[in-house]
């Protein structure tokens, strides 16, 4: 019988002060500057940065790829940890784009809650809906934070009735917009029953706090122009009436969302958020493996490795695992056991992604992130213990949209490639295909803009120049089955077989007939199109690998 997950009272204070979360929504509606507004309110930095501003002030800490700064918008999904209050929050601020949606799905596997972002003036967008879909599927708990109100924004229920209805989830208010755009005058606190006023001048630095007033305090007919009171008094009362209340475990289960409304850009709102996460926001959650459920007090050290990211540092070549941390207390020096090679790796220099900069982490406890320099030992999906054999589970890679040949100008250049296009398959950027019949590598995608990344991060990390050129192929699939079998078909498919990265099998489609055929043909054969975790490198279950060396 799996153990039930501790009550947060139960849980060790170290582990209980730990909040991880990932910031998920459509591209642009404000995800880096509300991380930035964080970083800023927690004291862990003393100037935000700006994603469109000018040379150094663009320097936020999430977006710190060159391509990310170039074009303002995230392509990769970066890890932070600082303290708030007395809690230690580890976020994850993800990308938008659709085409980085693989990234933000496995960043989805390694938080406990997401906090989704909504531009006011847009509402539910399309890609929300989809990061939405996958925390359904967790059962994970979500609060809102509907931004850009110093912006015109769409009526207020309006927008909480289309996430109600788009999203099939109940919405509670935590505070309720005065205006917005220019007749933003700030929001009304539910809980406290206080207008907390909007200092437009004042808040970017985020170091004044707003004020807050009574309903009935005469200053307030002064702050707001008339009977925008009266409105909001009409408004409060609906709330109260209309709208759900704050129900715990419906918003655990995924159920109820409270909502925010504020102004990442100017810091109006932000340190409320923080403070619902403090108060609302799990503490980390009990993970489930194949062999057993695993409580973050079990006392001896698991995680997952959820992403891999190479060249962090551009001053030395690094590659860096991030585990998430499911249970136990981490300390650096440590031998944990890689389940998938059996093998002992030293923690000799783990990192925690402090806002500022990168430091040791001399200690860790279940729900933080630590990167683990490696190279290359270690992939997306891998799980470390302290010796049981335990494989987490639900860290997936999907089937590649768009397959391209990679062309490289010089031949002196070919071995340099693969070395580069591997390391970047193994950070999940793109899936790396060997086909069976000729010598060019094959790279897969789920978008154009993984392509540009492709090729802008191999010629400025690399220093080699590459042209992506057209495939016959539409799709792939991982494909298992018994062995012979597996060769027979090989050899009569030639032209649509290649191993992955990983050296598992794949068959390339040209025509989404090619896998109804092959089904119907091969029946004994499994067409994947998303392949879980990693398997072991040894022992009885490794599928067949069709060599093509
Ligand atoms: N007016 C206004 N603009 C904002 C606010 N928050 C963010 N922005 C702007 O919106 C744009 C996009 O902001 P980002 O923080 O990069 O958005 P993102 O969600 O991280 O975008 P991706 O990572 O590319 O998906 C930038 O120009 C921000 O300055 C806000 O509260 N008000
Ligand atoms: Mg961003």
């Amino acid at each position: 019988m799996p153990k039930p997950p501790p009550d947060q009272a139960e849980l060790s204070p170290e582990i209980a002060r730990r909040r991880t979360f990932a910031i998920i929504s459509h591209p642009d509606a404000g995800k880096t500057t509300l991380t930035e507004r964080f970083l800023l309110h927690s004291g862990a930095i003393r100037m935000a940065g700006h994603v469109r501003a000018k040379g150094d002030a663009r320097r936020t800490r999430s977006d710190f790829m060159t391509i990310e700064r170039d074009r303002g918008i995230s392509v990769t999904a970066s890890a932070m940890s600082f303290d708030f209050r007395h809690f230690r929050f580890n976020l994850v601020d993800t990308p938008g784009h659709a085409d980085f949606s693989e990234d933000t799905y496995r960043t989805l596997t390694a938080v406990d809650a997401a906090i989704m972002v909504i531009d006011g003036a847009k509402g539910v967008e399309s890609q929300t809906r989809k990061l939405f879909e996958i925390c359904r599927l967790r059962d994970m708990p979500i609060l809102t934070f509907c931004n850009k109100m110093d912006q015109d924004a769409r009526d207020t229920l309006d927008i909480i009735e289309e996430i109600q209805d788009l999203l099939a989830i109940d919405v509670t208010p935590v505070n309720w917009p005065i205006g917005s755009g220019a007749d933003f005058f700030g929001c009304y606190d539910v809980k406290d029953g206080q207008a907390v006023v909007f200092d437009r001048t004042g808040n970017r630095s985020g170091d004044r706090p707003a004020r807050r007033y009574r309903l009935d305090d005469s200053r307030l007919d002064e702050l707001l122009p008339a009977g925008r009171l009266d409105a909001l008094r009409e408004d409060v009362e609906m709330v109260r009436e209309l709208l759900p209340g704050h129900d715990r475990d419906a918003f655990l289960a995924g159920n109820l969302t409270p909502i925010w409304f504020g102004s990442a850009l100017h810091s109006f709102g932000v340190t409320e958020l923080m403070d619902g996460i403090c108060s609302l926001a799990p503490a980390p959650a009990a993970r489930t493996t194949n062999e057993r459920q695993v409580s973050p007090d079990d006392p001896q050290v698991s995680g997952f490795v959820f992403k891999v990211q190479a060249n962090m540092d551009p001053r030395h070549r690094d590659r860096i695992a991030f585990l998430r941390l499911c249970s136990g207390q981490f300390r650096r020096g440590m031998k944990l056991h890689q389940v998938r090679s059996g093998k002992t790796l030293t923690m000799a220099s783990p990192k925690l992604f402090l806002a500022a900069d990168r430091s040791l982490a001399e200690e860790a406890w279940a729900g933080d992130i630590i990167g683990i320099p490696n190279h290359g030992q270690l992939r997306i999906g891998d799980s470390l213990t302290e010796g049981e054999h335990l494989t987490f589970t639900g860290v997936p890679t999907f089937a590649p949209e768009i397959l391209r040949r990679v062309h490289v100008e010089s031949p002196l250049m070919t071995k340099h490639l693969e070395k580069a296009l591997n390391q970047f398959a193994e950070e999940g950027l793109a899936k790396l295909f060997r086909p069976r019949f000729g010598t060019q590598w094959i790279v897969g995608v789920i978008g154009d803009l993984q392509l540009d990344v492709l090729a802008f991060r191999l010629a400025e990390e690399y220093r080699i120049p590459v042209r992506f050129e057209s495939t016959p192929f539409t799709s792939a699939r991982w494909m298992t089955g018994p062995e012979p079998l597996i060769d027979t078909f090989a050899l009569a498919n030639k032209q649509h077989m290649a191993v992955d990265h990983d050296g598992d099998t794949v068959y390339l489609t040209r025509l989404a007939w090619d896998i109804q055929r092959v089904e119907r043909d091969y029946p004994e054969l499994a067409l994947a199109a998303t392949k879980e975790s990693l398997r072991p490198v040894t022992g009885p279950d490794r599928p067949k690998r069709a060599g093509v060396h």
